[in-house]
């Protein structure tokens, strides 16, 4: 959430975890469309990620993942085989070829009301994993259960993937600076840090460092990031992309 009056770009199907159901009846309607709480002004992710669990790996002609693959998939999230099945044959039937492009994804993400380029880049980057391009269905299930179930640790790696823009394992100030100055266009002068207002990305930045910063050599590192959000929640509150 960025603000808590204006929680703009979190993107998670609400109640996720009491729904035992989630795949079909909470984050996909009859349509298949992925059911998004609090988009950015979209009512709904419409018509997205069906276009999204295609994999490359589990081969665009297989109808059903393997047992193998399914036991795989539920080791490394959250969802049970159930979920993840339906997940798949809902996704493989509107897309053979098994992945997602960068283009399909900005698509999705303008559907949801994520307009800036420069956050739906970020968005793919960090569910793009192996950074070849395309999202394929592994690292949908991966980031999506991240997102929607994931624990504190986990989303806030997440987090912290998609502020690392380069991927050199540390948040530097030119990162964090293009990453405020996208959120400013979107939503506007932030209120966070316990309702304080920023008026300028830039002094978010700074405060963001002195805050997280905690060898003050002007980046961020993993441990940094984590550390910082324990002692401050409310300033992590106010960064995260996905709650
Ligand atoms: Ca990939
Ligand atoms: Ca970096
Ligand atoms: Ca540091």
């Amino acid at each position: 959430m960025l603000d808590s009056r204006n929680p703009a770009v979190e993107i998670s199907c609400d109640a996720l975890s009491q729904d035992k159901n989630l795949v079909t009846s909470r984050c996909f309607d009859n349509q298949g469309s992925l059911l998004v709480k609090n988009p950015l002004k979209a009512p709904e992710f419409q018509n997205a990620p069906h276009n999204v669990l295609r994999s490359t790996e589990m081969g665009a002609a297989q109808s059903q993942l393997k047992k193998e693959e399914l036991e795989k998939l539920q080791e490394h999230s959250h969802f049970q085989q159930k979920e993840l099945k339906a997940m798949y044959k809902q996704f493989r039937k509107e897309q053979p070829q098994g992945y997602i492009d960068k283009e399909e994804f900005r698509e999705m993400m303008r559907q949801m009301g994520v307009v800036d380029s420069f956050l739906q880049d970020l968005i793919f980057n960090v569910f793009d994993e192996d950074k070849d391009g395309g999202i394929n269905f592994q690292e949908f299930v991966a980031a999506l259960s991240v997102m929607t179930r994931g624990d504190p640790t986990e989303k806030l790696e997440f987090a912290f993937n998609m502020y690392d823009i380069d991927g050199d394992g540390v948040i530097d100030k030119r990162e964090m600076g293009q990453i405020m100055e996208s959120f400013y266009k979107l939503v506007g002068p932030l209120v966070t840090f316990s309702g304080k207002k920023y008026e300028s990305p830039s002094q978010l930045v700074e405060e963001f460092f002195d805050i997280m910063d905690k060898n003050g050599d002007g980046k961020i590192t993993l441990e940094e990031y984590k550390e910082g959000a324990l002692k401050n929640p409310d300033v992590i509150q106010g960064l995260k992309l996905f709650s």
